[in-house]
């Protein structure tokens, strides 16, 4: 039996948090889910699966609205909202389904709990591991942004008032990164923690809305991810790709900025051959 099971749409870099820290750490972790697409079509629950047709006869029972990134209604079970109040996914759940744990970096804490060998992934102390937090929570408050950002990238809403919003959070979050960077090779102590796996996985999430320059562009809004991360913040954009070529990093969250890269190249290539 898994260490952990994560309810999620995938691929999704915020149950990589989760995935890239099981490795470290030697805990299993079973996934379930499908495409962001297909999830309406899924029962959210411990025992989450496609609609069956007896789950389809109960539908109504189990239908609510959804409330942030996807459209429309979800089947969500009484008892999934009972272990996830908030209704969102990733979802994780003790192997028992009991116990719900909620919001990715709460995920990412529970893997380093469950931990099965001695790498200091939270730390090696209390106060490294209490840094290790600081730098999950400075980082929430920037992904709260940079989610309304992505999906306003996504639905082609961009205001002006969103980008000045997520430039702020984002030069805000950045900065302080980018300083730590100047003066150490990791985040927190001398190895990849917690506080770098976050990190890694807000800062590839975020890079998705590179596919979004042209729309901004022509806003009038400065694109965010890419050349601008890169030229801002040298150090912060290196460390993400750095980690992400790590061979804990690489399966997944590696996997799916190499994704994002290909596609901006392939965009690259066919805006240059019709120009
Ligand atoms: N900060 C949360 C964000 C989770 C979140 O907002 N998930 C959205 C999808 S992107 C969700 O599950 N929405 C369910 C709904 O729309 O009802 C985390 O890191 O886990």
């Amino acid at each position: 039996m898994a260490d952990l099971r994560i309810f999620s749409y995938s691929p999704n870099p915020r149950i990589y948090k989760a995935t890239v820290a099981a490795r470290y750490c030697d805990v299993e972790i079973e996934l379930r889910g499908a495409s962001p697409g297909e999830l309406p079509g899924w029962l959210w629950d411990f025992d989450a699966r496609p609609l069956t047709d007896s789950d389809r006869a109960d539908a109504a029972g189990t239908l609510r609205e959804a409330r942030e990134g996807f459209q429309g209604g979800l089947h969500k079970t009484d008892a999934f909202l009972s272990a996830h109040p908030f209704g969102t996914v990733p979802a994780a759940f003790s192997p028992d389904g009991r116990v719900g744990i909620f919001e990715s970096n709460s995920i990412l804490r529970a893997v380093a709990r469950l931990s099965k060998n001695d790498y200091p992934i939270y730390g090696r102390d209390p106060y490294e591991a209490s840094r290790v937090d600081s730098f999950l929570d400075v980082a929430l408050v920037f992904s709260r942004e940079s989610q309304i950002f992505q999906l306003a990238v996504l639905r082609e809403q961009v205001t002006q008032a969103i980008h000045a919003d997520t430039c702020k959070a984002f030069d805000v979050y950045l900065g302080g990164v980018e300083s730590v960077l100047a003066r150490a090779d990791f985040l927190v102590g001398d190895c990849v923690t917690l506080a770098d796996i976050c990190f890694t996985a807000e800062a590839i999430q975020f890079s998705q809305t590179r596919r979004g320059e042209d729309m901004l562009r022509a806003k009038g809004l400065e694109p965010l991810a890419g050349e601008h991360f890169e030229t801002r913040y040298p150090r912060a954009s290196a460390h993400m790709r750095r980690c992400a070529a790590l061979p804990e990093f690489a399966p997944d969250l590696g996997a799916y900025l190499a994704k994002i890269d290909r596609k901006i190249a392939a965009k690259d290539r066919s805006g240059n051959a019709a120009g």
